[in-house]
């Protein structure tokens, strides 16, 4: 529940009259600022839990005896899980696996319903444009492996024990509560960074994937659509607009009315400050860093660092979305710039 979805997730059950309660795993860092603003709310509850571990799983499901989970858990970074492989398929595999098998073995099949956090990521080296429900997946990380192995034993055991437990294949979805080591995150505290002077220059990866980006808090309503269904399925949750990570660097100075461009290939490519817009970067900024920008003009404040290249790369997403806005009704308000 510490997390970017959690935190909007039990926002939107609790305005709906939810007794909500979530996991968290200890750690000697934890971080809970996500969630402070729900502390002392008497219908929110925090629980020490973990999903590597089926014990805690088994004893929160038995005492709190859930009408509804949301299995929103895992280890997410996709170029970490090439570093953290074993544990990314114990969490974000077996994990999954653990929290079907609980409601299970309790007798809950017909009280609790399941959702899954699945991921456009399941789709990786991509076999149709765009992707829908019915594309066939080509994972292209230990995470998105991990994931496969979760979606599939959701949509197993829903088969195989009538329970009703759904995925949501979600594509990339940004909030300002986002990880700031995902890339839009990444690229808007630089775009920052940069205009109050305090970065000179924002080191990328790929610039050349495409991603379909959506707000988070759209992508909660999903969920929680998806499991109000008298049936369960699988639903993609996507915008059907891809942006590559180039015109996202584009877009984000544009916001300050800073222009960049961008020259030469591959590792040697760079962006250079180009013109300011003084009037909008003023009017976002302030006038006060507006000089030191100035100076700037023809730098390079954008590069690539092969660091933080992956070493199988998804490079296109796009979704349809059309079973969701159908059957669900679901329709995303928030669009890019917002
Ligand atoms: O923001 P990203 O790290 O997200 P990614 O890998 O698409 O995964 C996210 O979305 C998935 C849904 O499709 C989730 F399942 C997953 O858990 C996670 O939330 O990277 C987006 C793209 C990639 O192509 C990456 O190679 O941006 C490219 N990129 C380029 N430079 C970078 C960077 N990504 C990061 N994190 N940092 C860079 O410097």
């Amino acid at each position: 529940v510490t997390g970017q979805d959690g935190s909007y997730l039990a926002e939107l059950l609790l305005e709906k009259g939810y007794e909500v309660h979530g996991m968290v795993r200890r750690s000697s860092t934890e971080k809970r600022e996500r969630i402070e603003h729900l502390n002392g709310n008497e219908h929110f509850h925090l629980h020490y839990g973990d999903l590597a571990d089926s014990m805690s799983i088994v004893r929160l499901v038995s005492t709190i005896r859930p009408d509804e989970i949301y299995n929103l858990a895992a280890m997410s970074h996709v170029k970490v899980s090439f570093d953290t492989p074993e544990y990314t398929a114990n969490a974000d595999g077996l994990g999954v696996l653990r929290i079907l098998e609980a409601v299970r073995l309790l007798n809950l099949i017909p009280k609790t319903r399941i959702y899954q956090a699945s991921t456009s990521e399941l789709y990786g080296l991509v076999q149709e444009v765009p992707q829908k429900e019915t594309t066939p997946f080509y994972p292209r990380s230990p995470y998105a492996v991990a994931k496969l192995y979760g979606y599939w034993i959701t949509v197993n055991y829903r088969e195989a024990y009538k329970m009703h437990a759904s995925n949501g294949i979600l594509f990339n979805h940004e909030s300002p509560l986002r990880g700031e080591t995902f890339v839009t995150r990444k690229v808007t505290r630089a775009v920052s960074r940069i205009a109050l002077g305090m970065q000179k220059k924002v080191y990328m990866g790929n610039l050349s994937s495409k991603r379909d980006w959506g707000h988070a808090k759209d992508y909660v309503r999903a969920m929680y659509a998806i499991l109000q269904q008298d049936e369960p399925s699988d639903f993609v949750i996507a915008t059907g607009i891809t942006t590559t990570i180039r015109d996202f660097l584009k877009m984000a100075f544009a916001e300050i009315g800073v222009e960049i461009i961008f020259k030469g290939e591959n590792v040697n490519e760079v962006a250079v400050l180009n013109y300011i817009d003084e009037k909008v970067f003023i009017e976002r900024v302030g006038e006060a860093y507006l000089d030191n920008l100035r100076k700037r003009i023809g730098d390079e404040v954008v590069g690539v660092d092969p660091q933080y290249f992956r070493p199988t790369e998804v490079d296109l997403l796009i979704g349809d979305a059309t079973k969701a806005r159908t059957r669900l009704g679901w329709e995303p308000k928030f669009d890019l710039a917002a």
